[in-house]
């Protein structure tokens, strides 16, 4: 018997079927009746059966019996394990207020985030971290100020889709479904544009091979639109018709000609000319997202703008086969206030996030703001603004071992591995340690050096062993769902299980139904259908129709109704509006001297084929094909400081050394 169902490993929601002899699963392939991924699978996902059986999952829930850290363990009742926690949690709220739990989730493993959304918006705290903090909230900020969609889902259209910039991002390890795609596309003739400082597997496939000192793309992007709109290729009739602020943008752009900009990047000025050509005269274009660019710290605004207006002044907005702004869900109960209602009405210390209260331009400031721009054509929330209210894990730790700007006290960490994937882990070590923090829950499929900190941990159900829906975080206009293929083994429980559990013990029962399938029919009381229905029916896809220039009738999700290339909202939050280049924080330009004892750029977190993240590092098939740490250096770099294939190396920055 196959059960239907998603791989949960990642964001791309590949479709799976799972097969089931006595109530044991015996394999997993590809579902190719399933949009996502069509029936072909990553490597990863050969991983999901070990995965699922693995002798070092977590079985039973824990309490720490010695010290932190000390790893002695008492197997405890999951009633126990939620009574207790449940009364610390409400003991904490009534000293510290509510705001001092902070919810901590890493990348979306089954897609359950939401429920410790729904648990902490109603237990009233806004502290929460997840996923999109890191790998995209400059680039949604910049996209909801700047027209107020988000363009996240855009994929080429072979045959259609005529150029496609692949800038900062890496999809033949990241996304395999999109680098399908992108390699079918090319075969119609599209042109691929790869700009990454190394020569990936993506770059190696392209048409061009933009290099760029890392951190410059911001320069890089003004002198591509020098180009453009001192060649007039720049979409003339789309600017004038739906655009502010281009004659502001001009003066910038004008300070940045190609060989400026080619100073700065080194990249030849012929290429750069040429790229920004082939990009404007081809149109429907699309140029991706990409993390990289999200991580160059001061480098970063002038980079994701640039980028993100290039799309625009082309006029490759909203196009067949260029770059969508994404609807929503059709006919789902899942929605923006799910998470912030409650918030929305708290007194103003329960509603900012700590890190809000750091830096005054915050992005709940941000949120608030959009809120008030997008309500003319998003009156019931718009689900991609829900990223610019996650709390930066920079100012967690302080608020955690200082108290400030208000204490933390309570962690539950789901579905995240920060010590080792969130930057600053000597910080982060300190503030797990620390009296301060007086409870932390961990929630897992393993034990990892996060949770080994924790005062409980608790066994999480993989994606083999619960119902699923697939909302993605609201990032996408279809959803799916998926059929529990086992019971779950031992005593594991879905994270719902927990936020529900919790949830019920704290004065929020009527907000949780008893299962998460009963949650699923809630979200889908739109479509009149039930979970049971829907599947039985074999609906277990729901798309939405694309349309394309919706703007011509509703209008831009923004202030003005326009497409704002100096965003007001920006200058409300008190940012320079425009995409001036600023240099990283450490470079060979802005820091001379440093560059002296410091003569590598290091760029990090390229993603490994094999895992996520940390995730799947427990399985044997795949640590065999990569067992050890990576770094990658230029052929005559490493020729030159006598390194060789296979060689281990320390790497050393200012703030830190790692073999
Ligand atoms: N230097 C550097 N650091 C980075 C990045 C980078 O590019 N460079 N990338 C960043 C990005 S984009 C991201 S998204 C983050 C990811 O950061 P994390 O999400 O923290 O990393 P993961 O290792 O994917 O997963 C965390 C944990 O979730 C557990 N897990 C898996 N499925 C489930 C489940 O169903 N329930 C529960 N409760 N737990 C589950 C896994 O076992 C794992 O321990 O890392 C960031 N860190
Ligand atoms: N196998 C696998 N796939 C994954 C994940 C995983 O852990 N493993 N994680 C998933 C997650 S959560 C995310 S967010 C996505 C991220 O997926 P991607 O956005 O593709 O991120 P990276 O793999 O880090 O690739 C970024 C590329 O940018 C380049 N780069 C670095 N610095 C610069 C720069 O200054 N300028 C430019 N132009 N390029 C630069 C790097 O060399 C690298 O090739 O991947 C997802 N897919
Ligand atoms: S791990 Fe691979 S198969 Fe699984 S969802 Fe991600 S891309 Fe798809
Ligand atoms: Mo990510």
């Amino acid at each position: 018997m196959a059960k239907r169902t998603f791989c949960g490993l990642c964001t791309s929601n590949c479709g799976i079927e799972v097969h089931v002899q006595r109530g044991r699963v015996t394999k997993v392939i590809g579902d190719s009746q399933s949009p996502f991924g069509k029936g072909q699978l990553c490597i990863k996902a050969s991983g999901l059966v070990d995965l699922h059986r693995h002798a070092d999952r977590l079985n039973y829930p824990l309490k720490r019996a010695g010290k932190r850290g000390e790893g002695k363990w008492e197997r405890i009742s999951w009633s126990q394990a939620l009574d207790e926690i449940a009364s610390k949690l409400a003991k904490i709220r009534d000293r510290f207020g509510p705001e001092a739990l902070v919810s901590m989730a890493g990348t979306i493993h089954n897609g359950l985030e939401w429920a410790a959304w729904r648990f902490c918006n109603l237990f009233g705290s806004p502290n929460i971290f997840a996923q999109g903090k890191n790998c995209g909230e400059p680039e949604f900020l910049s996209e909801l100020a700047t027209y107020g969609y988000d363009t996240r889902g855009s994929s080429p259209v072979p045959g259609l889709t005529r150029c496609f910039i692949a800038w900062g991002v890496n999809p033949s390890v990241s996304r395999h479904v999109v680098w399908r795609s992108l390699l079918e596309a090319q075969k119609s003739g599209m042109k691929l544009v790869v700009i990454d400082p190394r020569l990936t597997e993506t770059a190696a496939k392209a048409d061009i091979w933009v290099q760029p000192r890392p951190g410059t793309d911001g320069a890089l992007a003004l002198g591509m639109m020098n180009t453009i709109i001192s060649e007039n290729l720049y979409d003339k009739k789309f600017v004038d018709e739906w655009c502010l602020g281009f004659d502001k943008l001009q003066v910038l752009v004008h300070e940045y000609p190609s060989d400026r900009a080619s100073r700065i990047t080194g990249i030849p000025v012929d290429k750069i000319i040429m790229v920004a050509r082939l990009y404007a005269t081809n149109k429907p274009a699309i140029i991706s997202r990409g993390v990289a660019l999200c991580h160059l710290g001061s480098a970063t605004k002038s980079a994701i703008q640039g980028r993100m207006l290039l799309r625009v002044i082309t006029g490759n907005i909203d196009n067949q086969g260029g770059q969508v702004l994404r609807e929503g869900f059709p006919n789902l109960a899942w929605t923006e206030n799910m998470f912030w209602d409650r918030l929305a009405n708290h007194p103003l210390r329960t509603r900012d996030n700590v890190s809000a209260h750091k830096i005054s331009s915050a992005s709940v400031r941000g949120y608030s703001l959009y809120r008030e721009a997008m309500k003319k054509v998003y009156p019931k929330g718009y689900t991609a603004s829900q990223y610019l209210v996650f709390v930066s894990p920079y100012y967690l730790w302080p608020a955690i071992l200082e108290g400030k700007p208000y204490p933390i006290r309570a962690m539950i960490t789901a579905g995240g591995n920060p010590l080792t994937t969130v930057a600053g882990g000597r910080k982060i070590y300190q503030a797990l340690k620390s009296e301060n923090l007086e409870l932390h829950v961990g929630m897992d499929l393993f034990m990892t050096p996060t949770l080994e900190l924790a005062d409980y941990v608790l066994p999480a159900a993989d994606c083999l062993e619960q119902p699923s829906i697939r909302v993605n975080w609201g990032l996408d206009d279809s959803f799916g769902l998926g059929e529990q293929p086992v019971e779950p083994l031992y005593e594991r429980r879905g994270d719902y299980q927990l936020w529900r559990e919790l949830g019920a013990r704290l004065g929020q029962e009527e907000h949780w139904p008893e299962t998460l399938e009963g949650m699923i029919d809630r979200f889908l009381e739109p479509t009149g259908l039930t979970f049971q229905e829907a599947l039985a029916k074999g609906e277990s896809y729901f798309n939405a129709p694309r349309h394309f220039e919706k703007y011509k009738e509703k209008g831009f999700a923004t202030f003005s109704g326009k497409v704002e290339l100096v965003p007001s909202l920006f200058e409300k939050l008190g940012y320079d509006p425009l995409p001036s280049y600023e240099e990283p924080p450490q470079s060979p330009e802005r820091t001379p001297e440093l560059a002296k004892e410091f003569p590598l750029i290091l760029i990090s977190g390229a993603r490994n084929r094999y895992y996520v993240h940390s995730t799947l590092r427990q399985i044997k098939r795949l640590r065999e094909k990569s067992p050890d740490p990576l770094v990658q250096i230029h052929p005559e770099t490493a020729r030159r400081l006598g390194i060789r294939r296979g060689d281990w190396v320390c790497i050393e920055t200012t703030v830190g050394r790692i073999k």
